[in-house]
């Protein structure tokens, strides 16, 4: 069957969600969208149409993207297609009336544009109650210094997704430190080259695997520093 004859409303869920995976691998932002809605009309919630439809079709992308069988044109018209796809799940994950847990300032550092990540991180930070302030990407510490000045969070949260840009979270840190304001705030880092050892390496509260991990780890992170600030 050519592609043209595939009706995607008419593909049983499993054999969509592979299609979704085909569509995202050849960048296509329609098709994306449609698989979207349509899953969601079948009663999909919106977090397994983003890990089991989404997410999961940006990680056969990148291994593609590693061993040279796609290259960095193509990987951005998959990127494309995924944000389209979040575009339509974000105002779900996002009004779910949870009560308000907190703020995060959070961006992509220095060196790196990846944001697919942390705008996930985001999305379901919002999700869960937390009030969020997105940098966007290629932050300089000075970014972060400023939002945190201007917004006051509890949680400042970093992306980073090559091995070349991961040190720079530690630039960021010392740079709390020296300031002292490094023990006022929570910092959660994460991306894919990142591990927990790395995670408190570089002086971190936690490193989170990935968004759901870091919704947890805040909320815990957030009642321990209330139980801290109760106890003083
Ligand atoms: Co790039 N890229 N890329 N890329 N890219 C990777 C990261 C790579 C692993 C691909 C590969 O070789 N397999 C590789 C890095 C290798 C390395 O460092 N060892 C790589 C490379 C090399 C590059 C370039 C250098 C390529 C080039 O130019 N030759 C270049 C660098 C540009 C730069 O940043 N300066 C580049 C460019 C690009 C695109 C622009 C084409 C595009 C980005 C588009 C965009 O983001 N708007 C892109 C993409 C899409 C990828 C892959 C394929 C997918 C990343 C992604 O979106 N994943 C990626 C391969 C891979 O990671 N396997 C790759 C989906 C996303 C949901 O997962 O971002 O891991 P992830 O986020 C997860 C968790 O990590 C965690 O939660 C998220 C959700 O569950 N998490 C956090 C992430 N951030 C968090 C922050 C937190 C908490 C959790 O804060 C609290």
């Amino acid at each position: 069957m050519s592609d043209e004859e595939i009706i995607l409303s008419e593909l049983p869920d499993d054999e969509l969600v592979q299609q979704m995976h085909d569509d995202l691998y050849d960048g296509l932002k329609e098709e994306i969208e449609e698989g979207t809605r349509i899953l969601l009309d079948r009663g999909w919630s919106p977090y397994e149409v983003l890990t089991q439809a989404l997410v999961e079709g940006m990680r056969i992308v990148g291994e593609d993207f590693r061993d040279g069988i796609l290259f960095v044109p193509e990987v951005l018209l998959s990127a494309n297609a995924m944000k389209a796809g979040m575009n339509i799940l974000r105002p779900l994950l996002v009004e779910t009336g949870a009560p308000k847990q907190g703020k995060m300032v959070i961006g992509t550092v220095k060196g790196d544009i990846h944001d697919i990540g942390k705008n996930l991180v985001g999305m379901m930070m919002e999700g869960a109650g937390f009030e969020v302030i997105d940098l966007g990407i290629n932050n300089p510490v000075e970014n972060y210094l400023d939002a945190i000045e201007k917004h006051q969070p509890d949680i400042v949260g970093m992306s980073a997704l090559l091995t070349t840009t991961m040190p720079y979270m530690k630039v960021v840190i010392d740079t709390l430190k020296e300031k002292g304001i490094r023990d006022d705030l929570i910092v959660l880092v994460g991306g894919a080259p990142l591990n927990e050892e790395f995670g408190k390496a570089v002086g971190a509260d936690a490193y989170c695997r990935d968004a759901a991990v870091a919704v947890e780890t805040a909320k815990e992170l957030m009642k321990r520093k209330h139980n801290v600030s109760a106890a003083v």
